[in-house]
């Protein structure tokens, strides 16, 4: 079993996060540290580390994550101008919380995407 992240304890309610969506299968909530004006975490409600760990029982929570990605877009107005859907994988990827995330990016230009 993996263990859980702080991020269970945010889909649950356990702990304070400025959630902006949640179903059956997702939550979305706004990262304590934004890098730039709009900057969501979209995860699935059940734990799944890294993409390492996707399988096909998975696709029915990561297909939402992209369906609810384009909502929240719209919500933010952003959706025009652009932002960046980002998924970081274990150490090099520069991964530090182990709760599958998409990283919603958006409300200034963007640079480059690689560093
Ligand atoms: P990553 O490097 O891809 O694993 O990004 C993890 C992100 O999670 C990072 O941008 C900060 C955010 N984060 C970490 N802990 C918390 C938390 O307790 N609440 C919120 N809202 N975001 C968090």
């Amino acid at each position: 079993m993996a263990e859980e992240t702080i991020f269970s304890k945010i889909i649950r309610r356990e702990i304070p996060a400025d959630v902006v969506y949640q179903d059956e299968l997702v939550t979305a909530f706004r990262d304590i540290s934004p890098q730039a004006p709009s900057h969501i975490l979209i995860i699935p409600n059940i734990l799944i580390p890294t993409m390492n760990d996707v399988d096909e029982t998975h696709e029915a929570a990561l297909g939402r994550m992209m369906t609810v990605a384009a909502k929240i877009a719209e919500q933010e107005g952003i959706a025009e101008s652009g932002y960046r859907l980002i998924v970081n994988c274990n150490r090099d990827g520069g991964q530090e919380v182990y709760h599958i995330h998409m990283h919603l990016v958006g409300g200034r230009a963007l640079g480059p995407l690689l560093s």
